[in-house]
C-alpha cells in the first residue's frame, strides 16, 4: 500500500544504517492509551527504518536498572509520568513546549535517545516527527555519502502553532460524500456505520501522523437521519468511532441539525430562547457525553443553504449558539458554528445583492456577543473555495469572538482529484495575507492562531478528500493536499516546497528524479489549473451541482449569487464602493484601497473587484482579452506537460500507481484543452477581438 507521512524503508541501505545503538530498546513508565499508540508506532516504524523492532520494556520489570544498565535505550514518557523522561532536559528545554508541544534529544554516544512532553498527546507526535526525521535524513545521507553519517545528535524543540487542527467528514450515513472525489464513505454505508473499524483507525493513524487532533464524521447538511446520531439509535456507533480516534490523540465532534428539537425531540419549535428547546439540548448533550465523555462539541451549519437555524424564529446568530454552548459547557464542549451564511435565492438582476459581503455583514454586527466556547468557522474566502478569489474580510474584523479558518482539501472547484491541483501554495498565499487589523504584520495565520487578539480557541479546519479509495484520495498525488494541511495546521511557517519535498520522499522514497519531478509537478499545478479555468479572480464558470468541467453561463442566471456579468463590452463584478456593491469596504483601510482601485488592484483579483472592458490593460502589460486567450493556451499546454513529466518516471514508481497517475494526467491534458476552448470561444465571440498571435479558436 502508500501511505501518508507513514515511513518505510525501501530496503535501502543507508550510512546511519546500522540501526543506532538506541534504537535496540523502549523505555517507559506510563500507561496511557496514547502512549500505548505512540510505543506501537515507534516500535513499528523503527523496525521499518533498521529492519528490527526494538523491544519495549515496562519500568515494572526494569525498576531496579541503574540509569547505566538500561542503555542503549530511547525514553518515552510525559513530563508527569516519567522522571527519567524529565530528568534528561533542563527546566528550561521543558518550559519551551506545552500541551501538545514536544522534545526529542538524541545523545552524543548514541546511546540515548529521550522523547518527552507534556502530555500522551504530545508524546505521540514526539514518535511521528522523530520517524519523518529518520526518514528524511536516511535520504539526505545517502545523497551526502558517508561523510554525514550520525555525526549530529538530533535535537529537536517543536510546539503546535495552532491550538485546533481539525478534519471535517461531508460523510453520509447512506455511504455517499458530499462533494467526495475518492469513492464511499469508509464510516458509513447503507444507513448504518461500518463494521471495519480497521479502516477507520487507519485514517486516524495517517491524520495524526501529520498533527491532525479533531475531527467531525457527519455532513454539515444533517440531514433525517443522521439527526439521530445524537440519539441512542447511534450513539453507540458513533462511540466506537470516538475510541478509534481517541487511542490518535484526535477528539471527536457532531454536526448537529439546528432544528432537532423539533425533528428528533418533537417539540413544535427550535426558538434557541425558549426554555424548552434549551432544556432538550442539555439533557441531549449530557447522553452524549455520557457515551463519549471527552466528546469535542457540535458543528452547525445553520441558515445556510436551506439548513434550518435561528433566523426562523427572529434570533440572531449569537442567540443560537450560545444556546448550545451552554449546554456544551459543563462537559468542556465546544460549539463550531460556520459562517457560510448567504442568501442562495438570489435574483441575477439584483446588482446590489452581493454573496460575497454576506458573511460579514452577518457576523461582524455580532462580535462580542459569543459565548467563551464558541468558534466561528470562517471559510478562507468570501464566495466558496475558489482557485483564485480574495480572502475573507471577517478576519480581522472579530477581535471578540474564537474563529477558524476553514479550507476545502476536498477538490470541489480545482479538479475533483481528477486534475492535479497541491493547494498548499494557495493556503500560504491566504495565511501570510496581511489584514492590517492592528497595523502592518497583522497576518491571517495570527488571527487563525489566536495570537493577534489572544483569543482562548482558535486554530485551523477543512474538509477532508478521502474516501474509500485504496489510494484514500482518488488521485495519489492529492494525498498531498491531506498531508500538507495537517503539517501547516502545526506549523504555517513550513514552506509549500518543503511541504511537497517531504510528501514525496516519505511516499516515494528518495530517488532524485523521482523527487525532483514530482515535487515540481505538484508546485507548478495550481498555477496550471488557474490558468485554464475560469481567469483573473472571477471563479465559477462551472457546470452546476456537481461544479465539475467548464460551463461559463452555468451560473450566469441562478439564484445562487455568482456572476461575472460578462457582455459585449466587458467582464467583473463591480464590487467598488465608488460604483458597485460596497464590498471592498469590508476591509481595513490598506486593503480598502489596494482593492478599490483599478491602478493598485492586483490583476489576479481584477475581475473580483471591478468590472473592466476587455480592452483594458493589466499590470502585466496585456489587455483582459488577451490574458485570456494567453493563459488558456498556456494552461493547456502545460497540462500536457505534466502528463510528460509523469510519464518519465515509469519503472521508477510502483506500477499500479503510475497507472492510475498516467490515466489521470491523460484526462486532465485532454479536459483542460475543452476548458481552453469552452473559454476562449466564448470571449472571442463576446468580444470580437482577435488573438494577437492568431492561434486558432473554435
Ligand atoms: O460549496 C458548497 C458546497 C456544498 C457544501 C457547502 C458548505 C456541504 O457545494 O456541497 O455543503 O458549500 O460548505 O456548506
Amino acid at each position: 500500500g502508500y501511505h501518508v507521512a507513514l515511513p518505510e524503508a525501501k530496503g535501502a541501505t543507508r550510512t546511519r544504517t546500522a540501526a543506532p545503538l538506541w534504537s535496540r530498546h523502549i523505555d517507559v513508565k506510563e500507561q496511557h492509551l496514547v502512549i500505548d499508540t505512540a510505543l506501537t508506532e515507534l516500535k513499528q516504524g523503527l523496525g521499518k527504518l533498521y529492519g528490527e523492532q526494538p523491544v519495549i520494556r515496562h519500568s515494572q520489570t526494569q525498576s531496579t536498572d541503574s540509569d547505566e544498565q538500561r542503555k542503549p535505550s530511547i525514553r518515552v514518557g510525559t513530563w508527569a509520568g516519567n522522571n527519567q523522561v524529565t530528568s534528561a532536559f533542563t527546566e528550561a528545554e521543558r518550559a519551551a513546549v506545552q500541551g501538545e508541544g514536544f522534545i526529542i534529544r538524541e545523545h552524543e554516544s548514541l546511546q540515548e535517545m529521550v522523547i518527552g512532553s507534556e502530555t500522551p498527546q504530545g508524546v505521540l507526535y514526539a514518535v511521528f516527527h522523530l520517524l519523518r526525521e529518520l526518514t528524511l535524513k536516511q535520504g539526505k545521507s545517502e545523497e551526502a555519502g558517508p561523510a554525514l553519517d550520525g555525526v549530529k545528535p538530533l535535537f529537536i524543540t517543536e510546539q503546535p502553532v495552532n491550538q485546533l487542527r481539525m478534519i471535517n467528514q461531508w460523510d453520509n450515513v447512506d455511504g455517499s460524500i458530499e462533494r467526495g472525489y475518492a469513492g464511499r464513505s469508509i464510516f458509513y454505508e447503507n444507513g448504518e456505520f461500518t463494521q471495519d473499524l480497521g479502516r477507520i483507525r487507519d485514517y486516524a493513524r495517517l491524520l495524526a501522523s501529520t498533527g491532525i487532533n479533531a475531527i467531525s464524521i457527519n455532513n454539515v447538511n444533517v440531514h433525517k437521519q443522521e439527526s439521530l446520531f445524537l440519539t441512542e439509535r447511534y450513539l453507540g456507533d458513533v462511540a466506537k468511532v470516538a475510541a478509534e480516534f481517541r487511542a490518535y490523540g484526535i477528539r471527536l465532534f457532531l454536526c448537529a441539525n439546528y432544528a432537532s428539537p423539533i425533528e428528533v425531540g418533537g417539540l413544535q419549535t427550535a426558538d434557541p430562547l425558549d426554555d424548552q428547546v434549551r432544556e432538550w439540548w442539555n439533557v441531549q448533550t449530557a447522553k452524549v457525553y455520557a457515551a463519549i465523555p471527552d466528546f469535542g462539541g457540535y458543528v452547525i451549519k445553520a441558515d445556510s443553504e436551506n439548513r434550518p437555524g435561528p433566523f426562523t424564529y427572529n434570533r440572531d446568530h449569537a442567540d443560537g449558539a450560545n444556546m448550545l454552548a451552554e449546554a456544551l459547557r459543563p462537559f468542556g464542549g465546544l460549539v463550531i458554528w460556520r459562517c457560510f451564511v448567504y442568501d442562495c435565492k438570489q435574483d441575477w438582476r439584483d446588482r446590489t445583492t452581493d454573496r460575497a459581503r454576506a458573511a460579514y455583514d452577518h457576523f461582524k454586527p455580532l462580535d462580542g456577543r459569543f459565548a467563551d466556547n464558541v468558534i466561528l468557522q470562517i471559510k478562507n474566502g468570501p464566495m466558496d473555495f475558489q482557485v483564485r478569489e480574495a480572502v475573507s474580510p471577517l478576519f480581522g474584523a472579530m477581535e471578540n469572538t474564537n474563529q477558524v479558518i476553514e479550507f476545502q482539501i476536498t477538490q470541489e472547484y480545482t479538479g475533483q482529484q481528477r486534475h492535479l491541483a497541491y493547494l498548499v501554495p494557495q493556503w500560504k498565499e491566504i495565511l501570510d495575507f496581511d489584514t492590517y487589523a492592528k497595523g502592518k504584520g497583522s497576518e491571517i495565520k495570527r488571527i487563525a492562531d489566536g495570537s493577534l487578539f489572544q483569543r482562548q480557541y482558535s486554530g485551523f479546519a477543512a474538509v477532508s478528500n478521502i474516501g474509500a479509495d485504496a489510494s484514500w484520495t482518488g488521485h495519489p498525488l492529492a494525498q498531498a493536499n491531506l498531508y500538507g494541511y495537517g503539517r501547516l495546521g502545526w506549523n504555517p511557517e513550513l514552506s509549500a516546497e518543503a511541504i511537497a519535498d517531504e510528501w514525496v520522499r516519505l511516499t516515494f522514497g528518495h530517488d532524485e528524479q523521482v523527487v525532483e519531478r514530482v515535487t515540481g509537478m505538484l508546485l507548478s499545478s495550481l498555477d496550471i489549473y488557474e490558468n485554464y479555468t475560469a481567469p483573473l479572480g472571477v471563479g465559477w464558470m462551472v457546470n452546476p451541482d456537481h461544479h465539475y468541467g467548464p460551463n461559463v453561463d452555468g451560473y450566469e442566471y441562478s439564484k445562487w449569487g455568482t456572476y461575472h456579468f460578462a457582455d459585449c463590452h466587458g467582464i467583473g463584478v463591480d464590487r467598488t464602493v465608488k460604483s458597485g456593491t460596497g464590498y471592498t469596504s469590508q476591509y481595513h483601510a490598506e486593503n480598502a484601497a489596494r482593492y478599490e482601485s483599478l491602478e493598485t488592484c492586483p490583476d489576479e483579483l481584477i475581475l473580483f473587484f471591478h468590472h473592466v472592458p476587455y480592452t483594458h490593460v493589466l499590470h502585466s502589460g496585456k489587455t483582459v482579452i488577451q490574458h485570456i486567450y494567453d493563459t488558456h493556451f498556456e494552461g493547456a499546454a502545460q497540462a500536457e506537460a505534466l502528463l510528460e513529466t509523469w510519464r518519465e518516471l515509469e519503472g521508477k514508481v510502483d506500477p499500479v500507481i503510475f497507472n492510475k497517475v498516467a490515466t489521470l494526467q491523460e484526462e486532465q491534458a485532454d479536459h483542460a484543452k475543452e476548458w481552453r476552448d469552452m473559454i476562449n470561444t466564448y470571449f472571442y465571440r463576446k468580444s470580437g477581438i482577435q488573438d494577437e498571435q492568431a492561434r486558432k479558436i473554435y
